[in-house]
């Protein structure tokens, strides 16, 4: 309209850039950014190229607003803290949707509303919500670039905080439209900050128009679309209709002494270990036989199959989005050493001297600023640090990072783990006897929620292969899928599928501690699983599955005693007779659409307990 400023200047000439585009995915992108810019009515509309540059007036722009506050030259360089909205620290389970045509695809587990239904009550909420803000069009790509696993999404957002945590965690910028320009297709995603209200915050997922729409939340999970909105809410419906899997899932690489690499990926629910595990440093003894760790990805895996027939995984992002507590020195030295610099803090607690400080890093100080922005000491009543405090840092900065992290073809996996957070009942590792019977452990996963989502901490809940808040439709169907890509004669399954295990490092005594000492030493798990899909390696038949023996796992280096493994590995027939029945009314949910086998599953292991 005569009067505001012109909106389609494309001032950094960035949709110049993809030579050779098609036309049609260049003007879908230019009508769409048309259209919702005509909507929500933001002052300036800007192109993100994903250049240093741009990052730097970013970043000084929000240091210059009081978004950033940026952090000791020298000791975290190029690094800033921010403070959140305090009721803006998590995902929201309760407010994100899946708005299939027909409620059930999305399923028992999944909050539902139509499309039109959806967009009844969105629309009206993007009217205008940009007046006065910058709208950022960000471009970008998961998967490394050129191979057949990328795919390209776009998000619009009014939130710079946002656009510079997509620069770290995606491939950003040119290199997106120039992959546009080979895949010729993009997802959707649209974000405002909104009012931050909870009233009106909404996370929907329209898989049919492979759109994302998030109002009234800043937070990692609800607005850095790219990653479980895109990754792996509408890539594991893509996933489904194409044959491969978008999973919950880490990454890592483990050498043995023969100098033998075997790639291995771990779903584990929020805040439950994946990064840990995906950055393990192997205890002093285990380096000095030759055993060596590598990350490829620390949150989520696409996997598919090669020519081979084998599943092969990539990582989808560029960055980590980690959970601060907790990481150390001792726990994580990869982790501390990946957010050194570069680095964007969220939530975290401030020190007099500009550096950062959260529960669990080193003792702590005598004052600091809470992530509230209040002074703080250790006589205070809540932590200086919000629990789901995190990072955003560069994938490249690991120190532990694969060589193989951005190749295009992917990584071998040779096995898979599954592990949730169970104070009781469930042992610390055993084997699946075969691929159905991995999908059944997957299925019937459970885990003690974390501050990763709003609600009560601690709460068991079933959490099935970790993508309880991520699986974009029905979970029968998912595990159907699940099924079908072992079925021999599929482009790989049968024998070529990962062998798949269940670890729990959480195991507590009757005096509420640990009984397994986790972080470096769960090297002698992983050890033992390289072993087994080397054909070796000693287990012992349990109604379970195979479990390790002591002698595999090193208990008497480890100091663990014999006591506790015993406790440990402890199957309480009891215990597990009500699993099982926990696990019946669990399948319960899904009616008819349940596969079977996975029923006949539970009946044989109710069998086998006797
Ligand atoms: P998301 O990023 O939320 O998907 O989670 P994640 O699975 O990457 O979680 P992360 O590795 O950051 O786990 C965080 C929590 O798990 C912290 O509280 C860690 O201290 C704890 N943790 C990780 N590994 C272990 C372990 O082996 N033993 C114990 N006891 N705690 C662990
Ligand atoms: C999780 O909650 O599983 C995370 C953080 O990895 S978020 O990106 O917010 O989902
Ligand atoms: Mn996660």
């Amino acid at each position: 309209p005569p009067g505001e400023p012109p909106l389609f200047a494309y001032p950094n000439g960035i949709m110049d850039a993809p030579t050779g585009s098609p036309a049609k995915a260049a003007d879908d992108l230019k009508s769409w950014v048309a259209a919702v810019a005509a909507r929500t009515r933001p002052s300036h509309v800007h192109w993100c190229d994903g250049s240093d540059a741009e990052y730097r007036r970013l970043t000084e722009a929000m240091v210059a607003d009081g978004t950033l506050i940026p952090l000791h030259e020298r000791k975290q360089p190029g690094s800033y803290l921010h403070r959140s909205d305090p009721s803006d620290v998590a995902r929201l389970e309760d407010r994100t949707f899946i708005c299939s045509e027909n409620e059930a695809d999305a399923g028992p587990l999944n909050n539902w509303k139509s499309p039109a239904e959806m967009k009844a009550i969105l629309d009206p909420l993007f009217e205008g919500c940009m007046r006065g803000r910058t709208m950022y069009v960000v471009p970008y790509v998961m998967g490394p670039p050129g191979g057949d696993a990328a795919k390209v999404g776009v998000e619009i957002t009014d939130s710079p905080y946002v656009a510079a945590n997509m620069r770290i965690m995606t491939r950003m910028g040119r290199v997106a439209l120039e992959e546009l320009a080979r895949k010729g297709h993009f997802t959707k995603g649209l974000h405002s900050t909104g009012d931050l209200s909870k009233e009106n915050r909404y996370i929907a997922h329209f898989p049919d128009e492979d759109l994302i729409m998030s109002f009234s939340s800043n937070y990692g999970g609800n607005a850095l679309l790219g990653k479980k909105c895109h990754a792996l809410r509408l890539a594991s419906v893509q996933a489904r209709n194409e044959g491969w899997l978008a999973e919950h899932m880490l990454i890592v690489g483990v050498t043995n002494p023969q100098g033998e690499t075997t790639y291995i990926a771990g779903a584990f629910p929020s805040a439950c270990g994946k990064t840990n595990l995906a950055m393990l440093v192997p205890p002093v003894a285990d380096r000095a036989q030759g055993w060596s760790v590598e990350t490829v990805g620390d949150d989520i895996a696409w996997l598919r199959f090669g020519e081979d027939g084998r599943l092969w995984a990539v990582n989808p992002e560029h960055g980590f989005f980690g959970v601060a507590p907790g990481t150390s020195e001792e726990t994580n030295r990869n982790a501390l050493a990946s957010c050194r610099a570069n680095t964007l803090f969220t939530n975290v607690a401030l020190k007099p001297d500009r550096t950062v400080w959260w529960e669990g890093l080193e003792p702590a100080p005598p004052e600091c600023i809470d992530w509230l922005g209040q002074p703080w000491t250790p006589d205070s009543d809540h932590p200086a640090a919000h629990p789901n405090s995190r990072f955003t840092a560069p994938a490249g900065q690991c120190p532990s990072i694969s060589d193989r992290w951005e190749d295009p073809q992917g990584v071998p996996i040779d096995a898979i783990v599954f592990g949730g957070r169970r104070s009781r009942v469930m042992p610390l590792a055993f084997e699946a006897f075969d691929w159905e019977h991995g999908t059944y452990l997957g299925a019937t996963m459970s885990s003690e929620k974390t501050a990763a989502a709003e609600g009560t901490v601690g709460e068991l809940r079933f959490d099935p292969m970790a993508m309880r808040p991520f699986c974009g439709y029905h979970i029968a169907d998912y595990w159907r899928h699940w099924l079908e890509m072992g079925r021999k004669g599929n482009a790989g399954g049968g024998d070529k599928m990962p062998k798949v295990f269940h670890v729990n490092w959480f195991r507590r005594g009757e005096d509420g501690r640990f009984l397994w000492p986790g972080f470096g030493d769960n090297m002698r798990v992983l050890e033992w699983i390289v072993d087994r899909v080397q054909g070796a390696g000693d287990a012992v038949e349990t109604p379970l599955g195979y479990r390790p023996t002591r002698e595999e796992l090193h208990m008497d280096d480890l100091g663990v005693s014999a006591e506790d493994e015993e406790a440990l590995f402890a199957v309480n027939r009891d215990d597990w007779r009500a699993e099982c029945d926990q696990r019946d009314a669990w399948f319960d949910l899904c009616g008819d659409r349940l596969p079977p086998e996975l029923r006949q599953q539970n009946d044989a292991l109710r069998e086998r307990l006797g």
